[in-house]
């Protein structure tokens, strides 16, 4: 059976990887050739633990190749980016349609095209069973693996096979069985496509309240840390944790396509992505009360230890600190000076690549991420003001959210 995976990013790569090395005969197709020559010539293109290894054993198998085309396969799985329009917060199903368009250029009758990236509910009936001129299958099998875990959860994680035809869907999730030791469940499409919006604002919100608890300890100078720890030995209380926001390309975008989609009836998800929206704005008004206190007027002095929009990952798409940096430039002639260990390219303005350069600059860290190696790293951060957005410095003086 030959499958062509479109859209060689976070989740389309993985996916292909482990299609391949479940021996299916896999064919990886981005546009972009920079990517797909990075891949031929045997690099990875992006960094998560133990992937590495899997992306050589598929490769060297035979079983896994890249190329710019669509090609004749029994199975497409398309895995392309799905934004969302910051304005009407309504998911910008253009790639995915634009996929889907040239699967149907390409493919034969009877083939089945598994659409994993994430859309809103109705997306597929709306925008893509109208453009279908041929008679192809349609599942959507959206994606569930977390950046940082991703090798653990494409092997155990439960999937969901949205599929309107049972035969179809059944025949699908048989060859998802085949990947992971998790349930294949088969539903519908809407209800697939439902399901996975409803995880990850679950999560979303989740985060929402713990980032408003943070903010009422905070404005009357209790732990919120404590507070929490003690909540959650209560047998029916799960709290998470408090951080400087929330990003990535799926908890701080997803719920808003509900958002969008039914504004009347999102109040608790709406006020919890504004909530999570206003961390970063938190952040810097924390900061210059901390600089205030500490008799601190230059904000030159102040630097961001971490870029990414979370640990150990090295995807900075909507971090926090990109968005402290634009919440900044209102109030700022100059951009804090950043440092990253994940990100060696330059992304933002002052941004170094030697921590202790980094270090000889600032008075003041405010440390956004809970990197391992920023971790290991507090003991150089002993002489300064440390302000510690994610609770993982245990400095005497450090300042919590
Ligand atoms: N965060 C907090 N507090 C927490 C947990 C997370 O502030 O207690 C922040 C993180 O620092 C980060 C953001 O939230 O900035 C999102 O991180 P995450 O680790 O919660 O999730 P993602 O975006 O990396 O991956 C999520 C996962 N969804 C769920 O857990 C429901 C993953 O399983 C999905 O596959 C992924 O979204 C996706 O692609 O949809």
């Amino acid at each position: 059976m030959k499958i062509n995976v479109v859209g060689l990013g976070y989740i389309g790569l993985p996916t292909a990887i482990t299609m391949a090395n479940a021996g299916f005969d896999v064919m990886g197709t981005d546009y972009n050739k920079q990517i797909v020559d990075t891949l031929n010539q045997k690099k990875i293109t992006f960094k998560e633990d133990g992937l590495e290894d899997l992306f050589f054993k598929a490769v060297d198998s035979g079983n896994l190749k890249f190329t710019t085309e669509y090609i004749d396969a029994d199975i497409y799985i398309v895995s392309v980016p799905t934004p969302y329009d910051s304005f009407s917060k309504k998911v910008d199903a253009t790639y995915v349609i634009k996929a889907t368009q040239t699967v149907l250029d390409v493919c034969k009758e009877g083939s089945i095209v598994v659409i994993e990236s994430t859309v809103s509910p109705g997306t597929i009936d709306r925008f893509i069973k109208p453009i279908i001129n041929k008679n192809i299958h349609l599942v959507h099998a959206p994606e569930r693996i977390i950046p940082g875990n991703m090798v653990y959860e494409l092997q155990h994680n439960a999937r969901t096979i949205g599929a309107d035809d049972k035969a179809i869907g059944e025949k699908v999730a048989d060859i998802y069985r085949q990947t992971t030791d998790g349930d294949v469940v088969v539903t519908d499409i809407r209800s697939a496509e439902m399901t996975k919006v409803v995880e990850n604002t679950f999560r979303a919100v989740n985060i929402a309240f713990a980032n408003e608890l943070a903010k009422i300890c905070s404005h009357d100078g209790m732990d919120v840390y404590e507070i929490i720890r003690i909540c959650n030995m209560h047998p029916r209380v799960n709290i998470l944790t408090p951080g400087p926001g929330v990003g990535g390309h799926c908890i701080s975008v997803d719920p808003w396509f509900l958002v969008g989609d039914y504004p009347e009836l999102t109040k608790v998800i709406g006020n919890s992505m504004y909530v999570n929206a206003s961390m970063p704005s938190f952040v810097l008004k924390r900061t210059s009360e901390i600089m205030k206190e500490n008799g601190l007027t230059d904000y030159k002095r102040v630097g961001i230890y971490g870029l990414t929009y979370k640990e150990n990952v090295d995807d900075y798409r909507e971090s926090p600190t990109l968005q402290l940096l634009e919440a900044q430039k209102e109030h700022l002639a100059e951009p804090l000076k950043v440092y990253d260990p994940f990100i060696e390219d330059d992304i933002v303005e002052n941004q170094y690549h030697d921590l202790q350069k980094f270090l000889d600059d600032v008075d003041l860290v405010i440390v956004m991420v809970k990197h391992d190696e920023i971790k290991a790293n507090m003991n150089l951060l002993e002489n300064k003001i440390v302000f510690d957005t994610q609770n993982i410095c245990d400095l005497p003086k450090a300042y919590k959210l």
